[in-house]
């Protein structure tokens, strides 16, 4: 038996009272030991340890366009954070308890086990479909989630954190969420008649009145204030951190931490009491411990935990999240990532008004680099972002297959490069101190690459992938103005001095090319993959550390020099007709491009 002593609810009640004491006394402020300037030999091994989640996802509906764009990010962070040589845990899965799921399966005629099973399914193929290389999926309904489920519990019910009460007030099941009075407005329902709904997410909610066990959130409202005000990059970006704040200067009432077995017979049953399941909520956020190896071997990976969230689910990781883990006795996730909304013709996505964009669909249209360059460029996490196909189209001709994808095939066509190599630099072709044949811009441009890998970390770092898409973009139009300044296809090959000059161009335009290959493969795989390839930089050669931007202009040797390139494996991204997006087959791309 793993909870002898919570097998009857009066049971529970005694154990309460025993621990009352020890809860008086102040739970220690965790997160600070994380900042403390004593630093552990065990923290300095986790320095080189990452782990990374997404939300897991409800299985009450197929995936969206929205929950590719969490996984998308996540995945985006833990491929750069890997090419820069951390040890790195991803972890994305589905959340398959509550009322909300027991409710869909029961619509589908199905038990619900198999019902999840299926839909969860279709998101690890949508995942694998989109390059997502998560390291771990969870579904909360694995027997390893459950054990650390009911461990999570029986510590916080040790602790004297949980109690029995009863509970009154607001409930939206779509939600999942208990809500204050203040949070309901009215609304017509589609038959005119009048219902109350949450205001924040518009879903109707209903007035529950049960008997169940809550748990101490308003003992947790200072140190979480703390917490927040010890850590401005606790919750990013900085619009966020302010919401959580402002709630946390509200009223800050128990939780509701489990409901009546009767209503609610899907999820996890309260250790000792079979009356009482528990809170879907409680339940789903334990996952991030689960994954990390909790109740036994979670310590690596719980130093560093980081989770990418949607604006909707903030509450739920930036309040209850932490007053649990606090409660718990567990240190803080490092960062919570939050991201705003995808919007579709300027609309909320939803079933009823059809405008739901299924990303699986999107991703056979465009790719699965296509797809996931988009997200990224366009996500703003700061503001919510709309989706039209036309949009995509627009941009992956403009970025992917026009201004890369023509670089690449200028700089290692035949006609241009006839020996297929990475030929040599001249330094007196391009002398470091102003005097050969190159220009003032041709300056400007090699001075923005060589601090780009810079201003990209920088922005993968805060989650702003698209601004460092936007530095990307903006160095590979340079080195597009580079090449058409100085028209090297007119040069004469048999003139000497020409050709050195002909190949210092191209020598610095692959090396251009290498950079952005590197920098992009968190983002398009595979097509970094098949740059990468064609300029004949190994496997090996394709990490953050191997980022050394011509070294030959620096009086290095480079590695690359005289190597005979990769094969030709057809155009990097194939062209889209961007007003018939979703009926157009891949064209070939232009051959040239600004
Ligand atoms: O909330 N635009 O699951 P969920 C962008 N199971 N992202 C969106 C989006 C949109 N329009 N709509 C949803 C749950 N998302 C819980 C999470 S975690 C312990 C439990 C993304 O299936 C966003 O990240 O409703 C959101 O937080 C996530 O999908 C939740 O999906």
């Amino acid at each position: 038996m793993r909870f002898p002593f919570l097998f009857a609810t009066r049971g529970c009640r005694a154990v309460y009272r025993l621990h009352q004491k020890q809860f008086l006394s102040p739970v220690p402020p965790l997160w600070k030991h994380r900042s403390s300037a004593a630093v552990s030999t065990q923290l300095c091994k986790d320095d080189r340890s990452y782990y990374i989640t997404t939300p897991i996802f409800y299985v009450n509906a197929s995936p969206h366009l929205g929950h590719l764009y969490s996984a998308v990010l996540a995945d985006c962070l833990h491929r750069y954070k890997l090419l820069q040589g951390f040890n790195s845990k991803f972890a994305t899965g589905t959340d398959e308890h509550g009322l909300k799921i027991q409710q869909a399966a029961e619509a589908a005629g199905k038990d619900p086990l198999t019902f999840c099973t299926g839909v969860s399914k279709q998101f690890r193929h949508l995942f694998s479909s989109c390059n997502i290389s998560y390291t771990d999926y969870i579904r909360t309904t694995e027997q390893r989630h459950r054990e650390a489920v009911e461990h999570f519990w029986s510590v916080l019910w040790n602790k004297g954190l949980i109690y029995k009460g009863s509970y009154e007030g607001w409930y939206s099941t779509q939600d999942e969420s208990f809500l204050m009075p203040s949070q309901v407005g009215d609304a017509l329902d589609s038959l005119g008649q009048e219902i109350k709904v949450s205001l924040e997410s518009g879903h109707k909610v209903e007035w529950m009145k049960e008997e169940n066990y809550m748990f101490r959130l308003s003992a947790f409202q200072s140190q979480l204030l703390d917490w927040l005000k010890g850590n401005p990059q606790a919750v990013q970006p900085e619009r966020f951190h302010q919401a959580v704040l402002k709630w946390l200067h509200e009223d800050l009432p128990d939780l509701s931490v489990s409901r009546q077995r009767s209503r609610l017979q899907w999820g996890i049953p309260v250790p000792g009491d079979d009356e009482q399941t528990i809170y879907v909520w409680l339940d789903a956020l334990v996952n991030y411990l689960t994954v990390a190896g909790y109740p036994d071997k979670h310590n690596q990976w719980w130093h560093v935990a980081r989770h990418v969230i949607g604006k909707d689910i903030l509450k739920f990781h930036a309040i209850y999240w932490p007053a649990f883990l606090l409660g718990a006795g567990l240190p803080l996730p490092k960062v919570i990532h939050v991201h705003s909304h995808w919007t579709v013709g300027g609309k909320k996505m939803s079933k009823s008004l059809g405008n739901v964009v299924d990303p699986l669909e999107r991703s056979q249209m465009f790719t699965a680099d296509g797809m996931r360059y988009f997200l990224l460029r366009q996500g703003v996490p700061d503001s919510d972002c709309d989706y039209t196909d036309d949009k995509v189209a627009k941009l992956l001709n403009a970025e992917l297959a026009d201004s890369l994808g023509g670089l690449l095939n200028r700089c290692t066509a035949p006609a241009l490069n006839p020996a297929q190599v990475y030929p040599s630099f001249c330094p007196q072709s391009f002398p470091r101190a102003h005097g050969g044949r190159a220009v003032r811009e041709d300056y400007h441009m090699l001075d923005a690459v060589k601090k780009l890998p810079a201003v990209v970390e920088k922005h993968y770092e805060t989650m702003h992938i698209y601004k460092a898409l936007e530095a990307i973009s903006a160095c590979v139009r340079l080195t597009n103005r580079f090449v058409q300044r100085h028209t090297p296809w007119k040069m004469d090959r048999k003139n000497s001095e020409d050709e050195r000059w002909v190949d210092t161009i191209i020598h610095i335009s692959l090396e251009c090319l290498r950079m952005y290959g590197t920098l992009l493969q968190p983002i398009v795989p595979e097509t970094s993959n098949k740059l990468l390839s064609r300029l004949g930089v190994q496997p090996h050669e394709r990490s953050w550390a191997a980022l050394n931007f011509l070294a030959r202009y620096q009086g290095m040797d480079c590695p690359f020099e005289g190597r005979a390139l990769g094969s030709d494996s057809g155009v990097l991204f194939s062209r889209l007709e961007p007003h018939n997006a979703d009926k157009q087959k891949p064209k070939k791309t232009k051959k040239s491009a600004n």
